[in-house]
């Protein structure tokens, strides 16, 4: 049985399911992807893995279905800064150390998108701001207008009553306000054995203008090295680009740890930076090694992640420091 704890979702599939000390097994082409709405921006993903398409095209059409759902966390429709503003930061790797990513862009819909520009038409990988905006629209990314969906505008006007910056732990599986899912790091293996990976969200709600987070930045909230292996992160970003940690759960993986034991290693460090802190936060890590095993590891309970291969489509709840 799994060391990986409770595990949902169709029965029939699970027995096909190899589960070894070194996680899930599933064998190639797989995707993992973090929250629950994980589960349907894999579904995007396999559209493309399906039919032997590219780990890297799968990584940017998975997540650009949660860029299109009205959520708390990841795309226009999210909760905007503290000033008012939605501000998306995304990132994207493929398996020959290329990557780009866009910080603090405004008004574009698949920030991803122009994160795989930046990597294919210029010679950077980050661009932020007006400047991002300014290339995604030369790129022909149009313009959406400047307004705050419904519940992003409620949950903003609440918020303006106490004006206090204080991140909910999980978030993004909330289920009491519908408006509350997903912000999305995926890492998949295509049917060639390559890697890629991707991550977009809007960061923490209400920060403050000009906060960027982890998910953008290569090295802290995703990581791809295809002699090893890929991994995503995702919760309190300033936690996790301290201590690079998607690079982190990579090298920990290159010293022989299988998935779950690397984003457990970089867990538990994020712990004992945080000393009696590391209570009120979230960190979660995902990861794919180069044997197509599979594996997370959570801060606190309540993270989940979504799996999809030939042999099941399912969430899994991996293991947390806390309990
Ligand atoms: C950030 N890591 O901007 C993101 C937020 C997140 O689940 O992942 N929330 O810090």
């Amino acid at each position: 049985m799994s060391s990986l704890g409770l595990l949902l979702g169709r029965k029939a599939a699970v027995a096909a399911v190899r589960h070894s000390d070194n996680g899930i097994v599933t064998g190639k082409p797989v995707v993992i992807s973090t929250w629950d709405t994980g589960k349907d921006a894999n579904k995007g993903a396999w559209e493309v893995l399906g039919r032997g398409g590219s780990a890297l095209d799968a990584v940017e059409a998975g997540v650009k279905i949660t860029e299109s759902s009205i959520n708390c966390c990841v795309g226009l429709g999210a909760n905007p800064d503290r000033d008012g503003h939605v501000t998306l930061d995304a990132s994207i790797m493929d398996h020959q150390w290329n990557c780009g990513a866009v910080a603090a862009i405004e008004r574009i819909k698949h920030p991803i998108s122009v994160a795989r520009r930046v990597m294919e038409k210029t010679p950077h990988v980050l661009l932020v701001g007006a400047g991002a905006q300014q290339f995604a629209v030369a790129e022909g990314f149009p313009l959406e207008p400047d307004v705050l969906s419904p519940g992003a505008k409620h949950a903003y006007e609440e918020w303006l009553k106490k004006s206090e910056y204080k991140p909910v732990i999980n978030i993004e599986n909330t289920k009491s306000d519908k408006n509350n899912h997903d912000t999305i790091g995926m890492v998949a293996m295509d049917a060639a054995g390559n890697l890629s990976g991707s991550c977009t969200t809007s960061g923490m709600a209400f920060k403050m203008r000009g906060r960027v987070g982890d998910s953008p930045i290569i090295g802290a909230g995703l990581f791809v090295d295809n002699e090893v292996g890929a991994v995503t992160a995702t919760g309190q970003g300033e936690d996790v680009i301290r201590m690079c940690g998607s690079h982190s759960v990579v090298e920990y993986m290159r010293q022989g740890l299988a998935p779950e034991a690397a984003c457990k290693a970089a867990v538990e460090k994020i712990a004992r930076i945080k000393g009696a802190k590391a209570k009120d936060i979230q960190v979660a890590f995902i990861a794919i090694n180069k044997k197509g095993e599979t594996g997370g590891y959570a801060l606190q309970p309540g993270f989940s992640y979504a799996i999809k291969s030939n042999s099941e489509e399912r969430m899994v709840i991996p293991k947390s420091h806390f309990s």
